[in-house]
C-alpha cells in the first residue's frame, strides 16, 4: 500500500487507529482454550469485530515466535485474514548485517506479505537499506520509544546537545523517503512529538503507547499531526483485552469505536 492509499483509508474511515494484536495464551478468554488454533481464534473474532474502525493492524512478532512453529502458521493464517485494504506491520524490530536484512525483508514482504515492518537503527544503513529495497513496503525505524528505557540511549546529546532520536531522524532521511519510511514515535512523549514532527515534516508516524501505557491521543494529534495526518496510532492491550469473557470481541470493537470517535473529532479538528 503506498502513501496516498493509506491516506485515503484514513479519510473514509475517519480513523487513524492501529489495533495491536499482542495475543498471549495467559490473557485470551479462557473459553477460546479448547479451541484448536485459541491464538488464532482470538485474532479472527478481534479482526472482524474491529476491521471498520481500524486502518491498520500490527501483529507483534514475539507472541507468535513464542509458540514455536506452530505460532509462525498461526501468524500467516492471521495475516491472510486481514483486509486488503488494511495496512499491516510486522512488529519484529528486526535490523542486522546487510545480507541478513535482506533475508528478514523477504520474510516479512514476501513469504509473508505483510505491508510494512518496524526496524531497530543501531546498526545503521546497511543494515536498514535492504528492507528499503521492496516496492510498495515500507521500514518503520524506531526513533523514539515508548517505554521508560528510551532514556538510556535515545535521549543522549552529541557534543552540539543533539540527542540521539534526532540523529537517528536526520540520517535515515538520506536512506528513504515519506513514501517508504515511517517513523515509531512513542505517545508517551507528548511534549516531544512537535520536535520530531519539525524534523520530519511528511513523515508517517507509527505511535503506540495510548491505551495501556497512558499516552493521550489529543496530545499526539496536535503535536503530530500532518496535511496528510501523518499518524497511524496504536493500542493493544487496551483494545484486545478490554474483556476476558465470552463477549470480549463485541467488548474490542466498543473500544476501537471510541478512538475512532475520538480520531474523527482530531481529524477535523486539525486537518
Ligand atoms: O516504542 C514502542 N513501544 C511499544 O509499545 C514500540 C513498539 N513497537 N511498541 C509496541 O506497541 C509493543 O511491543 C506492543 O506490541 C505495542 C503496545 O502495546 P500496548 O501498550 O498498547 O498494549
Amino acid at each position: 500500500m503506498n502513501q496516498s492509499e493509506l491516506f485515503s483509508q484514513i479519510q473514509q474511515k475517519s480513523s487513524f487507529l492501529c489495533v495491536g494484536l499482542d495475543p498471549d495464551l495467559e490473557k485470551i478468554p479462557r473459553h477460546l482454550l479448547s479451541e484448536k488454533d485459541p491464538i488464532f481464534s482470538f485474532c479472527k473474532a478481534i479482526i472482524e469485530e474491529t476491521a471498520d474502525f481500524a486502518v491498520a493492524y500490527k501483529p507483534n512478532i514475539a507472541f507468535f515466535e513464542a509458540l514455536g512453529a506452530k505460532g509462525w502458521e498461526t501468524l500467516a493464517k492471521v495475516s491472510e485474514l486481514i483486509p486488503k485494504d488494511i495496512f499491516t506491520i510486522a512488529d519484529a524490530k528486526r535490523g542486522d548485517i546487510g545480507n541478513t536484512s535482506k533475508l528478514y525483508a523477504k520474510a516479512f514482504f514476501e513469504s509473508m506479505d505483510f505491508d510494512s515492518v518496524t526496524v531497530a537503527p543501531y546498526m545503521g544503513k546497511d543494515s536498514v537499506s535492504p528492507f528499503l529495497e521492496f516496492e510498495n513496503k515500507w521500514v518503520i525505524l524506531l526513533a523514539l520509544t515508548s517505554n521508560p528505557g528510551s532514556m538510556d540511549f535515545q535521549l543522549i546529546e552529541d557534543k552540539a546537545g543533539k540527542p540521539l532520536y534526532q540523529s537517528v531522524l536526520e540520517k535515515s532521511q538520506e536512506w528513504g523517503s515519506p513514501q517508504n519510511l515511517m517513523y515509531v514515535v512513542g505517545a508517551t512523549r507528548g511534549e516531544l512529538i512537535g520536535e520530531v514532527r519539525k524534523i520530519a515534516p511528511d513523515h508517517f508516524f507509527l505511535v503506540p503507547g495510548v491505551g495501556a501505557q497512558g499516552g493521550s491521543l489529543s496530545e499526539v494529534a496536535k503535536f503530530g499531526m500532518n496535511s496528510s495526518c501523518g499518524l497511524l496510532v496504536n493500542s493493544s492491550r487496551g483494545i484486545i483485552y478490554a474483556s476476558s469473557e465470552r463477549d470480549f470481541a463485541q467488548v474490542a470493537r466498543k473500544e476501537a469505536e471510541k478512538l475512532q470517535l475520538e480520531m474523527r473529532e482530531l481529524l477535523e479538528k486539525y486537518l
